[in-house]
């Protein structure tokens, strides 16, 4: 039976091109600064975001939890969006690494308002601890792939600004964010003073992702990175796909974009299914079966048996994500495979 996988971009596989420029990699001890394959690609990275340096991790969990340990000192607050990955599934390395603390927002569309951030950084320090970072994500994963206008960003940036707070983004999808909104990546880096983004998602490399900032930054976050076992050997091998998906996997975001919404339109028709598709601005489609009486576990349940993978994300909200590996005629497959299934409830 084919298999529809929708549980998200971070299934894609390596192109050929990928797995070519992997063999033929030119190889050293990324601890010694010799790989030049690593070299190049954190060259190519923080041109792209418009930064002064970037060093590569193996994950975007890892890029992410050593922004915070760079940023912070323990027993420092940091504020974020209560649904964002950081905080929702990073099993609190925040607080057991970084030893910080949270301060978890509700912000609906992804992003804390500068008012409710002002309340904690307008505290006064010596009766409050202090909240060194303000960590934003664009695209918002648990918020539906929702692409965080620049002017909101910016608005963060200059209230974190005038009390001396650094920002970091989580900038797992930031390409898909880029091409949402219509902007040159960089205009997004630029509201963050890190910003961390993956190859391994949408861009479909196998591994990796990138921290990037201003050098003095990124030479105190290589240390966060060997204190996490992140430092690699000849990791040239990996970073070629990196490098690929750089260079040549950011323009075909659009069809994952256009997939979605044509995923979204389909499933929207759907009795008793809710999905909001002016909220289907990337490439992720978040549909809510609590009308429809069936739990997310028993719908993604019934959904493979048929060939369809979905992911849950809460007790009544399935998500899925298109990307490279699956075709506008899958995607028309899948919302038919689901139509199936609805009808059967
Ligand atoms: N997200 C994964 C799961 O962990 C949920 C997914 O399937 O979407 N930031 C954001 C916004 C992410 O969505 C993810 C992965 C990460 C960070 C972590 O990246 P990795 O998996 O490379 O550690």
């Amino acid at each position: 039976m084919e298999i529809i996988d929708l549980r998200s971009d971070t299934v894609t596989k390596p192109t050929p091109r990928m797995r070519r420029a992997m063999a033929e990699a030119e190889v050293g001890d990324d601890c010694y600064g010799e790989d030049p394959t690593v070299n190049e690609l954190e060259r190519l990275a923080a041109e792209k975001m418009g930064k002064e340096a970037a060093m590569y991790v193996p994950s975007g969990t890892m890029g992410n939890t050593s922004a915070i340990m760079t940023h912070t000192q323990g027993g420092d607050f940091i504020i974020l969006d209560r649904e964002s990955h950081i905080y929702y599934y990073e099993w609190g390395n925040m607080a057991a690494l970084a030893g910080v603390m949270p301060i978890p927002l509700d912000s609906p569309d992804g992003c804390p308002e500068p008012e409710q951030i002002e309340e904690y950084l307008a505290r006064s320090p010596s009766r409050f601890p202090k909240v060194s970072l303000i960590c934003l994500e664009n695209t918002h994963n648990r918020r539906g792939g929702l692409a965080i206008p620049v002017g909101r960003l910016r608005a963060v940036k200059e209230i974190a600004s005038k009390y001396g707070v650094k920002v970091h983004l989580d900038g797992a999808r930031i390409f898909n964010a880029a091409l949402a909104l219509g902007v040159d990546v960089k205009e997004i880096a630029a509201c963050a003073d890190s910003v961390m983004f993956c190859l391994s998602k949408g861009l479909g490399a196998p591994v990796g992702s990138v921290l990037t900032g201003d050098a003095e930054f990124i030479s105190r976050a290589r240390r966060a990175r060997k204190r996490l076992g992140g430092a690699m050997r000849q990791a040239g091998v990996i970073a070629a796909a990196g490098i690929v998906a750089l260079t040549e996997m950011i323009d075909r975001l659009v069809e994952d974009h256009e997939n979605a919404k044509l995923l979204a339109q389909k499933l929207s028709h759907l009795p008793k299914i809710r999905i909001n598709p002016e909220k289907v601005q990337t490439n992720m489609v978040m549909v809510n079966l609590s009308e429809l009486g069936i739990s997310a576990e028993e719908f993604a349940r019934r959904a493979q048996e048929e060939g369809v993978k979905v992911s849950c994300y809460g007790p009544s909200t399935v998500r899925l994500v298109t990307h490279k590996d699956v075709t506008r005629d899958q995607v028309l497959k899948a919302a038919d495979i689901i139509a199936k299934i609805v009808s059967g409830i």
